[in-house]
């Protein structure tokens, strides 16, 4: 039995991508420009706030903690000093996305220097796939394997609380007294999701009890722009290669055969709450249509029958049915779409695991824009197999006959962006690189964790591939950048002005890559550490919004994002950034 009081069962911690991120000078580059967060990469998994949930019902008494963010905002906020106060029987950093390698590693060590008597979890779809190196480090206790822990996560707290065996829970990996590691059999992959919710309104009451604000953030940005994400799936159907979260990954690494999902009415239960208090736009995660034609027409009359004015993003693997769009938008007044054609050459997108045409994907765009379709964005990637400078260059092309094409509605959107900063651990390509045309430059946890250390994304990046090498990666996302950038332009989505500070932008960032470069060919260590070292202002700048402007990416946030006009929700921001602050 265990007698010492704690006054938390569970604090999850969420890492910065590199711990000392402040310190370090390092040109992250454009890695994170198509998603919320900054190169910091400060979005916690959304599996934070389902554990919550879910322990909290059961009467655990859990934390949500981001450091990243916390960090990010406050320059003066100490880590160190900050958790030293924490008192928590058990610490969750999660190690989902292989980003957090250095960060996630780097808070274990500090925790654990800080609580030896606390146990130190790992969780998260890249923690499951690097397990065994994790479990080698002194200061890691458990790792849980999976991408459904909520229960093994519960009998694990059950267990450390009681001293009692630990052999018997599913998926878990722990050390035994003799500091071996022991794997427990990898078993447990519900195949419902009944009981999984987020709470957000107990988030935010918790962060209101807690009193602490940006620890409870998903993302620096979100009281500006509060996009929220809803879960509604976990696995994947499609196969694609290049993918660590794809159908072969889930199976190969996580044991799961078959993508499961969540009811409509248990999705509409949450949309109802989230709407009540968020205007902001809802993101679903997972592919509406792979579950079957009633799946997504069960899901489409919650949304009818709830009548959200929310706008609504349905992220597509593939073209959907003239009639699935047409149920989609009698249902949903305000659906936006996002597909990732990924190439404009049907070939290179096949290679990557996508077998739509383009001539499918022009027959979605006017259907979507006749039925009222709030947005449509298109995303395309550089680093695919069999994809050279040149094709990079003609996706650009595509991407202006698209634009010229759809201009009359205003509603569609392109961008492009590098498969950075990794090719994902676990995908097909990952596993068997050569075989699909890749050089590998990291392929174990620690080289990842001392690759987010190099000074530049290029150096960062652990592939290249027989048509681009890291060189012309690094080239091509800037050039594709200028020429998108430009044709952005012509057809008047980006005003002239912006535009051309834009590519100002983008250049610096280009230069600054090829100066940085230039440095290390430097033979003296310490006049190539002193001359990075000057250029830390600058790096930081051109890490983000460089190959397109993150503000664009937005969807409009319908006159306020959460409930209260900007003006109240900055001043309570403002607070409340005061309380952090007395509490750091
Ligand atoms: C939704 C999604 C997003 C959303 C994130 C929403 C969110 N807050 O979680 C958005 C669009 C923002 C996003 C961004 C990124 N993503 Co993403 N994303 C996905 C996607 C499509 C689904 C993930 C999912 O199903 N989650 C649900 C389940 C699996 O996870 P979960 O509920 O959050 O957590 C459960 C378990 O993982 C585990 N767990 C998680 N944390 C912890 C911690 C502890 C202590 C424990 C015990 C357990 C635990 O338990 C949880 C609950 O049971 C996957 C592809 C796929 N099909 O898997 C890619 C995927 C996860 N993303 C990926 C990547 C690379 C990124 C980016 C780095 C891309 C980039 N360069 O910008 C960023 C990172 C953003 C950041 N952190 O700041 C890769 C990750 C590969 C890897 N191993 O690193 C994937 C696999 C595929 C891909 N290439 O897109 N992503």
């Amino acid at each position: 039995m265990d007698f010492k009081s704690y006054k938390y069962d569970l604090v999850l911690l969420h890492a910065p991508s590199v711990y000392d991120f402040r310190k370090t000078s390092i040109m992250y580059g454009p890695i994170s420009d198509v998603v919320p967060s900054s190169s910091v990469f400060e979005m916690y998994p959304i599996g934070f706030a389902t554990i919550s949930r879910y322990l909290k019902n059961k009467g655990f008494r859990v934390r949500i903690l981001n450091l990243a963010v916390k960090m990010l905002l406050n320059p003066e906020f100490d880590p160190e000093k900050f958790l030293k106060k924490i008192n928590a029987r058990a610490f969750g950093i999660d190690l989902h996305w292989l980003c957090h390698a250095h960060g996630s590693v780097e808070v274990a060590k500090l925790v654990k220097k800080l609580h030896p008597d606390s146990a130190v979890i790992f969780g998260g779809i890249s923690a499951t796939y690097f397990n065994k190196e994790l479990m080698e480090y002194p200061f890691i206790d458990y790792c849980i394997r999976g991408d459904s822990t909520e229960l093994l996560l519960e009998q694990l707290l059950i267990a450390l609380k009681n001293g009692t065996a630990l052999d018997k829970i599913e998926n878990l990996c722990w050390k035994n007294d003799q500091g071996e590691v022991i794997y427990n059999p990898f078993t447990f992959i519900p195949d419902s999701l009944d009981g999984i919710y987020v709470d957000y309104k107990n988030i935010f009451l918790s962060a209101i009890k807690d009193l602490d604000f940006s620890g409870y953030l998903p993302f620096a940005s979100w009281v500006d722009y509060p996009v929220t994400a809803l879960v509604m799936s976990r696995g994947c159907n499609y196969r694609c290669n290049v993918c660590g979260g794809s159908n072969q990954f889930y199976q190969n690494h996580c044991s799961r055969k078959k993508t499961v999902y969540r009811s409509p009415e248990d999705i509409g239960k949450e949309i109802k709450i989230l709407s009540r208090f968020i205007n902001g736009p809802l993101l679903l995660i997972g592919d509406v249509f792979l579950n079957g034609k009633k799946y997504s027409s069960d899901l489409f009359d919650e949304f009818e029958r709830l009548n959200v004015s929310n706008q609504i993003i349905f992220e597509l693997s593939a073209p959907p049915a003239r009639d699935e769009l047409e149920h989609m938008a009698k249902a949903i007044p305000s659906f936006n779409l996002i597909l990732s054609p990924e190439s404009h050459d049907e070939r290179v997108r096949s290679l990557f695991g996508r077998n739509f045409t383009n001539k499918q994907t022009e027959e979605m765009i006017e259907t979507s824009i006749k039925l009222g379709v709030g947005r449509i964005d298109l995303f395309f990637m550089i680093g695919l197999p069999e994809q050279t400078r040149q094709s990079v260059r003609d996706t650009i092309k595509y991407c202006d006959y698209i634009l010229g094409k759809y201009a009359y509605s205003k509603k569609v959107a392109v961008y492009i962006a590098p498969m950075a900063p990794f090719l994902d651990p676990g995908s097909t390509v990952f596993e068997d690189p050569e075989k699909y045309g890749y050089k590998l430059f990291y392929k174990t946890l620690e080289q990842h964790r001392m690759a987010l250390l190099q000074p530049s994304w290029k150096y960062i990046l652990n592939y290249e591939t027989k048509w681009m090498t890291r060189d012309d990666i690094v080239e091509s996302s800037y050039e594709a950048a200028i020429e998108l950038n430009r044709v952005k332009m012509a057809h008047g989505i980006i005003e002239q002005k912006k535009a051309i500070s834009q590519e100002k932008r983008i250049i610096q960032a280009r230069d600054l890559c090829r100066y940085i470069d230039k440095i290390l060919e430097n033979k003296n260590e310490s006049v190539r550490n002193d001359l990075l070292k000057d250029l830390k202002q600058n790096m930081d700048i051109f890490s983000v919004s460089t190959i397109c402007n993150m503000k664009d990416l937005e969807w409009a946030v319908m006159f306020f994002g959460i409930k209260a006009p900007k003006f109240v929700r900055r001043i309570f921001f403002f607070f409340w950034s005061l309380i952090d602050k007395m509490m750091g």
